[in-house]
C-alpha cells in the first residue's frame, strides 16, 4: 500500500506499470496499491499539471525480493538509509535495470 499526500499543491502520483494514479492534495492522505509481479525498477510521473516544475516531478519504484527488502529494512533500522556506491552503480547500469511495460 501507498499513502499520498502533497504539501504545495496538487500532485497526482501515477504509475502506469501498475495501472495505478492517486491525487496527492495537501492536507490529505489517500492510499492506493498494486500488486508488483515482477521485480525491477519501475518509472512514473506527476500526472497533474501542477505548477513550473511539473516536469521534474519523476517517480521511481524499485520492487525487490522479501529477503532484499527485509537485508535493507533490517540496514534502515540501523540507520543507514544511505544508498551505497554498488547500489547507486547498479542503478545507473543500464544492465542492472530491468524496466517494465505495460505489456
Ligand atoms: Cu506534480
Amino acid at each position: 500500500m501507498v499513502q499520498v499526500t502533497a504539501s504545495d499543491v496538487i500532485h497526482s502520483w501515477k504509475i502506469p506499470a501498475f495501472g495505478v494514479m492517486q491525487d496527492g492534495v495537501p492536507g490529505r492522505t489517500a492510499a492506493l496499491w498494486f500488486r508488483a509481479d515482477q521485480e525491477g525498477v519501475y518509472f512514473g510521473q506527476c500526472s497533474e499539471i501542477c505548477g513550473q516544475m511539473h516536469a521534474y516531478m519523476p517517480i521511481t519504484v524499485k520492487v525487490v525480493s522479501e529477503a532484499a527488502y527485509a537485508q535493507w529494512l533490517e540496514r534502515a533500522r540501523a540507520g543507514d538509509v544511505q544508498l551505497s556506491a554498488a547500489e547507486i552503480q547498479a542503478a545507473d547500469s543500464p544492465a542492472a535495470i530491468e524496466v517494465a511495460s505495460n505489456d
